[in-house]
């Protein structure tokens, strides 16, 4: 990336700085001296490109209702739901900016700054406000001596452009923090996302008030409308894109690493979407029985099996997230493929429990209860029954995670919601949760076999509650080993 405007002319207060005062805005000393005479220059021979009717956004009808049921959440209260800031890499640069869950979930914006505020009408309503950093101004030369200006990091929505695309009247963030300051009556904000409201709150809020509001926040993405519904379809459908992609290099993942099978998702993942939803876990042989294993440094070697771990996020931010455990050859050895099987007809298991009346935890219950028949017949677990197993849940030394979470926005969507809400939950249709059992046994484990030592496989879904049961949002993919064979034989050629 480029690093400095002007680079031959030495950084330095002189006398023209001085004269040239609105221009002075310079960030982290990497705008060297202006003359008056450029300074003057670059304020004009600019062509008006302000768009006029643009129309709203797909989802500006969704986030209305969103809105609209916060609103009657907390009647006469001022809600203030932040975007976030950028957050420094090292020096000017900065790491990509992902809007907070909730911003986007209430305007369908997703720039950095942006404040969402609800203040109210009277007892009940609220008139919504979205703050913003309009145009960069060219009259004091911020546009190209500001680090944010435009001619920098491109082309803003301005204010007037901003309202017809969300439906949302738009205000400049610069007059946030006098505005909140100023502000009376009862506050709530969303904590977490922007230091620069929450000073500016500070006398007015409560960490337990403001917590109310992020709780709310979370159960009210528990059920998905029909934009996030079809925009999880999508996320799923790119992303067994990018699976069939990763199987299409296996062979360059092998001369190469792990590291390689990451690249080809990401790939997918910034063609199609946003970006990837979560750092993909891209597991080869041993590194399968880290759940988390994204450091994707390892070796991809033939005989093993590769577990990976990833969704894309759209462009609207909802992920995907998938697991598929593949023979890296090809072929299941009869062993892996016994462990395999037992992971598949848990998740079978999984799956069947999730309809709507049934409790959250009853598809984890119903997938462990396979996983623990299976550990006790393969005589891991002496002499001991299945119940007895369950009731100790000594069947986690291999299981070791949750069957799954809500899936939404976030990869782990919802997740302040209350225990009563979630966990304890009954479900309903358009929930969208993970289905994702898995059998780990680590390298180390000396209570199992040699043979089993460093096989990990799991294989997680993304399944929609329907109003008649579920439907299976990533079942593009094959999930029986025999189709995974197939498959994977095709896609090599
Ligand atoms: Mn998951």
């Amino acid at each position: 990336m480029s690093e400095e405007l002007i680079p031959e002319t030495p950084e330095q207060e002189t006398e023209e700085n001085e004269a040239a005062e609105p221009i002075k805005q310079r960030k982290n000393g990497l705008y060297p001296g202006v003359s008056d005479e450029l300074a003057e220059n670059m304020k004009s021979g600019w062509a008006d490109t302000e768009l006029h009717g643009l129309e709203p956004i797909a989802q500006a009808e969704h986030t209305a209702a969103r809105r609209a049921a916060l609103s009657a959440r907390f009647p006469g209260e001022r809600l203030v739901i932040p975007a976030g800031n950028l957050k420094t890499r090292s020096n000017d640069t900065e790491y990509a900016f992902r809007a907070s869950t909730e911003y986007a979930y209430l305007t369908g914006d997703r720039t950095q700054d942006g404040v969402l505020v609800l203040e109210p009408t009277g007892d009940s309503g609220h008139q919504a406000t979205i703050y913003l950093l309009p145009r960069s101004n060219r009259e004091n030369g911020e546009f190209w001596l500001d680090g944010q200006g435009e001619l920098w990091v491109g082309r803003r929505h301005s204010l007037a452009e901003a309202e017809q695309l969300l439906g949302i009247p738009a205000k400049d963030v610069r007059e946030i923090a006098a505005a909140l300051t100023e502000a009376t009556g009862p506050v709530r904000n969303v904590r977490g996302h922007d230091a620069s409201i929450e000073a500016a709150l500070t006398d007015k809020v409560t960490a337990e008030r403001d917590e109310e509001l992020r709780v709310y926040l979370s159960e009210a993405r528990l059920v998905k409308d029909a934009f996030e519904i079809a925009e999880l379809q999508k996320a799923c459908d790119a992303t067994a894109r990018g699976f069939e992609d990763v199987v299409r290099s296996l062979d360059k993942a092998e001369a190469t690493s792990e590291r390689f099978i990451e690249g080809t998702f990401f790939l997918r993942a910034r063609i199609e979407g946003n970006d990837i939803g979560y750092g993909s876990i891209c597991a080869a042989g041993p590194h399968a029985t880290t759940l988390h294993w994204v450091r994707n440094d390892g070796a991809v070697r033939s005989g093993d099996l590769l577990l990976l771990d990833a969704g894309v996020e759209t462009n609207e931010l909802y992920t995907a997230d998938v697991t598929r455990t593949l023979p890296i050859n090809g072929t299941f050895s009869p062993l892996q493929r016994k462990i395999y099987d037992a992971v598949y007809e848990a998740q079978e298991a999984g799956i069947a429990a999730v309809k709507p009346g049934a409790t959250f935890r009853d598809f984890h219950d119903a997938s462990q209860r396979v996983l623990a028949e299976k550990l006790v017949a393969w005589g891991l677990l002496g002499d001991l029954s299945v119940d007895k197993v369950l009731e100790l849940g000594l069947q986690r030394r291999w299981t070791l995670h949750g069957t799954g979470h809500m899936l939404g926005m976030d990869v782990h969507d919802c997740a302040v919601a209350r225990t009563e809400a979630y966990v304890d939950g009954i479900l309903e249709p358009g929930v969208c949760l993970t289905v994702e059992p898995g059998l780990y046994f680590q390298a180390d484990d000396l209570t199992v076999p040699e043979e089993y030592r460093g096989i990990g496989v799991r294989i997680e879904d993304d399944i929609l509650v329907t109003e008649d049961g579920n439907r299976n949002l990533s079942d593009q993919l094959p999930r029986r080993a025999d189709e995974v064979e197939a498959w994977m034989a095709q896609l090599k050629g």
